[in-house]
């Protein structure tokens, strides 16, 4: 994709490629310091990350004095609804109006914003996937991040931006969410330092973790217990799905799919797990997650979706039989190759 064509009167340098973390940070505080109107986006079926990071973006945009526009293809899940300025989120499939920027949270590429118009305006693209691409005016795409709300975070203190109590809550649920409770590899020492610097901030640890993991809504528990019915269990493997009829008399919505497949991960002896579930369309969609040893995110990859190595996904075509038995061909030979490894 072309992006030297774009209208950037008002930061001309920002075209210039350079290299990552600092010079990012500048770059952006540059654009963010000299525009007035930001639109602020992240990818279809937000999660904790995408949702958290946009409000405190949101936040921080107000803080300097700049109008942001807040837009998702899907609406809010239900189970981060509360989050502080969640109202705010506007739901849409197409953008127009005049922005300065837009900035992309989360996204690894364009088209997983499901947005149409965005490639009008300039583009700041923030990310951490490891299938991360540099689609937009400025990449930052840092891959050591834990959380997408991270790099907000860090950005926000580059700008000496005052982290309120709404904006900590915000990015300590980015946390939270993507490292599962700080189970995920993306876990580090430094991401319990940014935990701390949020609690002390008045991110309430307790209180945002109730609201997470004790307000299961019924529908989803329901589902669940048809989705275990399924599990399946291959030596270092286990999967599980559940069918759109099964959703249907769950009373289930696509957001109450979120994080049952941790359920096939947590098999004793499993290396990787997947999930999938149907589409509306027909199409069937998977989530990939891995206890580290191997990279899901490339197995994502080869079936035209992304993530991280040890938690990826992407909507595949159906039948559902016929999905999960390729994406069962391409695990096989992996796990394999992992079980080698660990008998020499
Ligand atoms: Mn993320």
């Amino acid at each position: 994709m072309d992006h030297s064509n774009r209208n950037l009167a008002f930061h001309p340098k920002s075209i210039v490629p350079g290299p990552s973390s600092p010079c990012r940070i500048e770059e952006i505080l540059d654009v963010l310091r000299i525009g007035r109107r930001f639109l602020v986006c992240s990818h279809a079926r937000p999660d904790g990350d995408a949702i958290g990071s946009m409000l405190a973006m949101g936040m921080l945009l107000e803080q300097l004095g700049k109008q942001a526009d807040l837009v998702s293809a899907d609406p809010v899940p239900v189970i981060h609804r509360a989050l502080p300025g969640a109202e705010a989120i506007r739901c849409a499939q197409q953008v127009s109006g005049s922005y300065d920027a837009a900035i992309l949270l989360e996204c690894d590429g364009l088209e997983r914003t499901r947005l149409k118009g965005l490639d009008r305006f300039f583009m700041i693209n923030i990310d951490h996937h490891v299938t991360g691409t540099e689609y937009a005016n400025i990449n930052w795409i840092d891959r050591s991040a834990a959380s997408v709300g991270e790099l907000v975070y860090r950005l926000a203190k580059a700008a000496q931006m005052q982290i309120t109590p709404q904006i900590a809550t915000c990015l300590y649920t980015t946390l939270l969410t993507d490292t599962g409770g700080f189970c995920y590899g993306g876990t580090q020492a430094s991401t319990f330092g940014l935990a701390q610097d949020l609690v002390l901030a008045g991110a309430d640890p307790k209180r945002i973790a109730q609201k997470l993991y004790f307000s299961t809504p019924a529908s989803k528990l329901l589902l669940l217990g048809r989705a275990l019915r399924h599990l399946q269990h291959e030596g270092q493997l286990a999967w599980l799905w559940v069918t759109r009829r099964e959703m249907e008399e769950s009373h289930a919505h696509e957001e109450d799919c979120e994080g049952i497949v941790t359920f096939a991960l947590c098999v004793s002896g499993v290396e990787a797990a997947f999930f999938l579930f149907e589409l509306p369309d027909g199409r069937v969609q998977i989530s990939l997650r891995s206890k580290g040893r191997i990279d899901v995110a490339e197995i994502a990859g080869q079936l035209g979706g992304g993530g991280h190595q040890s938690a990826a996904g992407c909507p595949m075509e159906g039948p559902l039989e016929r999905a999960c038995e390729q994406i069962l061909s391409l695990l096989r030979p992996r796990v394999a190759e992992v079980a080698g490894g660990a008998a020499k």
